[in-house]
This record gives C-alpha cells, sequence and structure tokens, in this order.
C-alpha cells in the first residue's frame, strides 16, 4: 500500500467500523469494488434470468385476475435488475460488459432460475418459496455497507414482499380447489423445495467469499445462517397450506431452538452452478435472443442521446 492509499484505507476502515455507508464518491480498496461488483452483478443478472421461469406463464394464466398479477410480479422483477445494474454502474462497471458475462457464461446467476416450471402451482411455489428465501437473504442487504446497494435493496425487498404474499394467497386457493389441484401444489413443493435451500450458497465451510465479505460488511450474515432461518420461517407456513415438505429428516429441535433438517446435495448445486442444470442452456439462449433482437432499441436510443448533445452544443 502507497503512503497515500494509508490514510485513505483508515477512514474506509472506521466507516465500515462505525457501520456507515461507503458512497460511490468514497476510496475503497480494489477488492472490496470488485466483491461488490460480482455480488450486485450476479443479484441483477438473477432479476432478469428469473423471468423467465414465471414468464413462461403468462400467456397460460388461469383468469385475467392472476394474469395481472403475474405480469406486475416479472416487470418488478425487470425494474429490481435495472436498480441493481445501476448499482453496479456506480462502481465504474459498464453495463454491456455486465450483460456480455451473464449472457457468454463468465458470469453467474442464482441456481434457481435453471429448474423448469411444470404447472401454474409453480408460480404460487416460486412466489412462497423462491421469493420467501429472496426475502430471508436480501432483508438484512438493506443494511449492506455499500450505499447503492443497500437502499437499491430497501425498494427490492418491499416488493418481494407481495410477491410472496400473491404466491401464498394462489396456494391457498388452490389448497382450497379440487384434489388434482392439491396435488399440483404437493408436487411444485417437492421439486422447489431443496433447490431454494441452495439460493442461499455453498455451506459456510465451503464459502470462500463469506468471511471477507462480512468483515466489510457487504454480507451480514453467513449462508448457513440464512438458510436455517428460511427453513425456520416455511415450516410453519407449509403446515398451515398443508403440504408436507420433502425431507424425511425434519423436525423440531428444542434444544437448538430450531428445526433440524437434512442433508442438501451440494453435487446437484456445483453441477448447477457449473451450467448443466436441467434450463441453464435454455435461459442463456433466451436472454442472448432477447438481447440481439433489442440491439435496434439501443442503437435508436443512442442515436437520439447523440443528436441531443449535437443540439444541446449548437444553441
Ligand atoms: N447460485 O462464497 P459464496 C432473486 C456462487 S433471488 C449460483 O458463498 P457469496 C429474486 C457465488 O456467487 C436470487 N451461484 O458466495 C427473484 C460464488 O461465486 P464466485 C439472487 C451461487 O457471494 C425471485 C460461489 O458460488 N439473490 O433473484 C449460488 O459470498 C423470484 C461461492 O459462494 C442474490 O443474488 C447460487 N445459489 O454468497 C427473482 C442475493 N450461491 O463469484 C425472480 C445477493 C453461491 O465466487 C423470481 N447475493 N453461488 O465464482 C448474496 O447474498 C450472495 O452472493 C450469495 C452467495 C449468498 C448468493
Amino acid at each position: 500500500m502507497t503512503a497515500v492509499e494509508e490514510p485513505l484505507q483508515e477512514h474506509f476502515q472506521e466507516t465500515i467500523a462505525h457501520d456507515h455507508r461507503i458512497e460511490p464518491r468514497d476510496w475503497m480498496p480494489d477488492g472490496y469494488r470488485k466483491t461488490v461488483i460480482r455480488q450486485v452483478a450476479q443479484h441483477a443478472h438473477s432479476e432478469i434470468i428469473g423471468m423467465q421461469p414465471e414468464g413462461n406463464w403468462i400467456t397460460r394464466a388461469p383468469s385475467l385476475r392472476r394474469k395481472a398479477i403475474l405480469l406486475a410480479k416479472v416487470q418488478d422483477e425487470a425494474g429490481h435488475g435495472l436498480y441493481l445494474y445501476s448499482a453496479a454502474e456506480t462502481l465504474g462497471a459498464d453495463r454491456e460488459e455486465l450483460t456480455e458475462g451473464l449472457i457468454s457464461g463468465r458470469q453467474k446467476y442464482s441456481s434457481i432460475f435453471n429448474y423448469p416450471t411444470l404447472t401454474y402451482a409453480d408460480v404460487g411455489v416460486i412466489g412462497w418459496l423462491v421469493d420467501g428465501a429472496a426475502i430471508c437473504n436480501q432483508v438484512p442487504l438493506c443494511r449492506s455497507s455499500y450505499g447503492p446497494y443497500a437502499r437499491a435493496m430497501i425498494r427490492i425487498c418491499k416488493e418481494e414482499s407481495f410477491h410472496q404474499r400473491q404466491g401464498y394467497e394462489l396456494l391457498l386457493t388452490m389448497m382450497r380447489g379440487t384434489q388434482a389441484q392439491r396435488d399440483m401444489v404437493q408436487d411444485a413443493t417437492n421439486r422447489f423445495w431443496w433447490p431454494s435451500l441452495m439460493m442461499f450458497g455453498p455451506p459456510d465451510e465451503a464459502s470462500p467469499n463469506t468471511a471477507r465479505s462480512m468483515a466489510w460488511g457487504i454480507k451480514r450474515h453467513t449462508n448457513d445462517e440464512l438458510r436455517q432461518r428460511f427453513v425456520d420461517m416455511t415450516v410453519p407456513q407449509a403446515e398451515k397450506l398443508g403440504v408436507t415438505l420433502p425431507d424425511p429428516a425434519l423436525r423440531w429441535n428444542a434444544e437448538r431452538g430450531h428445526y433440524d433438517f437434512g442433508p442438501v446435495d451440494w453435487d446437484e448445486f456445483n453441477a448447477v452452478v457449473a451450467g448443466n442444470g436441467p434450463c441453464n442452456a435454455q435461459r442463456i439462449a433466451r436472454r442472448r435472443a432477447a438481447h440481439e433482437d433489442g440491439s435496434w432499441v439501443r442503437e435508436a436510443a443512442m442515436a437520439h442521446a447523440a443528436k441531443a448533445a449535437r443540439t444541446a452544443g449548437e444553441d
């Protein structure tokens, strides 16, 4: 570290120690900048790719009301992606490069969006479990040390709460319906339970980034802490709904004050993250095609901006 950087590093450490926010104009270590860009970019990519599994059902929603709700939810996810890409841009990340990172497979997005949506119950279960897990993970990120990320998370979490509620309400309605509908809800729960637990990331002992991200206040809890919080929150909701979570080892542990649960299949997680999940290729191909199809919009917007700048210069 150079003599110039020393007091800057000290000021940075003090800001973190006092739980104040790091802002775009502030000096920060390169590692901090890279880590926030990595996490925020992966998060943004997840929101954008996350539009696909549910978007699959927009044309086949069972009623006008369900269609309006689903359209609003999927549009919200696009908005979340945009807030997050903007937060990454405040750190000097280039938007075009971020998109390239996603469609070339260099940058990650959440494993959960590589599973197919087979019935309309999946829309409800994604709202209940996937948005439920997202809220568990993201509420603490409203206190993340990087200001623009933390502020984006406040708005995102409010919208994710609505998403979780709409999913749970859809499932409650289906559970009051026919036996076939109840079976659909149980089947969707069986398929999404374990992948939802994987959303929190690898177990703490296999998580290379957690210790440093927590020391910097980027993350506030470990992956396992949040996974446990999610299980504790979700088991009573499953009971109220009347579905069985597909884990024979799931039981209340009075001594720990938490639910015990069975082992997560980390081989499956690693395979999905490595690109070999059921829908990875399809998700990326779709995203790439959408990006290419939209190139004329970007060109027109850039031409318009350039013309506006020229006209302003002539005034
Ligand atoms: N999938 O050392 P760690 C949503 C990667 S919610 C794929 O533990 P870290 C809302 C990790 O990036 C979903 N990759 O990493 C929605 C790292 O890769 P790298 C998005 C995963 O960062 C709902 C490596 O494994 N939410 O979109 C996963 O400290 C419904 C080692 O892991 C967020 O992104 C995974 N599940 O902790 C939208 C929340 N887990 O770069 C539509 C913000 C880990 O070192 C519909 N992110 N990896 O090669 C975070 O809180 C953190 O980044 C974690 C991972 C907790 C995800």
